[in-house]
C-alpha cells in the first residue's frame, strides 16, 4: 500500500464540513529506543525536568520500558523509553540496525476493537488481529510500518478511569 501522497481529491457528493469523527484522538506517547534504560532516563530527567510515572517490563513483547510524563491530567502524553530484553526482541533488532532513536509513535483511540476493524478495512496490515495488554493498564495494538510510510503505530485505549 502506499501513501496517498498528496491526498486524494473528495469524493464525489461528499460535502466539506460533514466529515467522520477520525479513527486517531491524539498521540499518546512516542517510543524511543534505547541501549540502557536508566542512562536514558537520567538524561530526559536531568534535559527536562520530566518524571518517570512508571517502569514496566513487557516479556512477552521482549522490552522493558518507562513512562515520562508530559503535562497533567487526562491531556497528559507520554515520552516511553525502550530496552530490549535482548537481541531477538523487535526494539533489539531495530538498535541493531539503525541504533537509538525514535521506534514508534502511539495514538490514542476511543474504542480499540473499533479502531482496529476500521483500519484493517482500509488494508493496512495489523501486527496485532486484537488488542493485548500496554503499559499502565492500557490496549495496545500496532500496526505494520511499511503500509504507514515507514511508522511503526501503535493504538492505545487507556483503561477506564
Ligand atoms: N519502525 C519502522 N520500521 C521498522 C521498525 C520500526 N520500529 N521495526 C522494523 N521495521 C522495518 C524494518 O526496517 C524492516 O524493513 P525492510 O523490510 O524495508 O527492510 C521490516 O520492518 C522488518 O524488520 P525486521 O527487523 O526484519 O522484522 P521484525 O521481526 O522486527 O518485525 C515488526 C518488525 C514491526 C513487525 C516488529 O518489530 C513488531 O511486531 N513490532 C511491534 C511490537 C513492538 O515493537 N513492541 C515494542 C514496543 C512495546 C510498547 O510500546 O509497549
Ligand atoms: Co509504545
Amino acid at each position: 500500500m502506499t501513501f496517498p501522497w498528496p491526498p486524494a481529491a473528495r469524493p464525489p457528493g461528499a460535502r466539506p464540513g460533514r466529515r467522520r469523527a477520525a479513527v486517531l484522538d491524539r498521540i499518546d506517547h512516542v517510543g524511543i529506543a534505547c541501549h540502557d534504560l536508566d542512562t536514558a532516563i537520567a538524561r530526559y530527567q536531568a534535559v527536562f525536568d520530566l518524571t518517570v510515572a512508571s517502569r514496566e517490563v513487557h516479556e512477552d513483547q521482549g522490552v522493558r520500558e518507562a513512562m515520562l510524563r508530559l503535562g497533567e491530567g487526562p491531556g497528559s502524553s507520554w515520552i516511553q523509553l525502550l530496552e530490549p530484553t535482548g537481541p531477538d526482541t523487535p526494539v533489539g533488532k531495530f538498535l541493531a540496525r539503525r541504533g537509538p532513536g525514535i521506534h514508534h509513535i502511539g495514538y490514542r483511540v476511543t474504542n480499540i476493537t473499533e479502531a482496529l476493524a476500521a483500519i484493517g478495512a482500509r488494508g493496512v496490515r495489523l501486527l496485532d488481529q486484537r488488542p493485548r495488554h500496554g503499559s499502565m493498564g492500557a490496549s495496545i495494538a500496532f500496526l505494520h510500518p511499511a503500509d504507514l510510510g515507514g511508522v511503526l503505530t501503535e493504538l492505545v485505549q487507556p483503561p477506564e478511569p
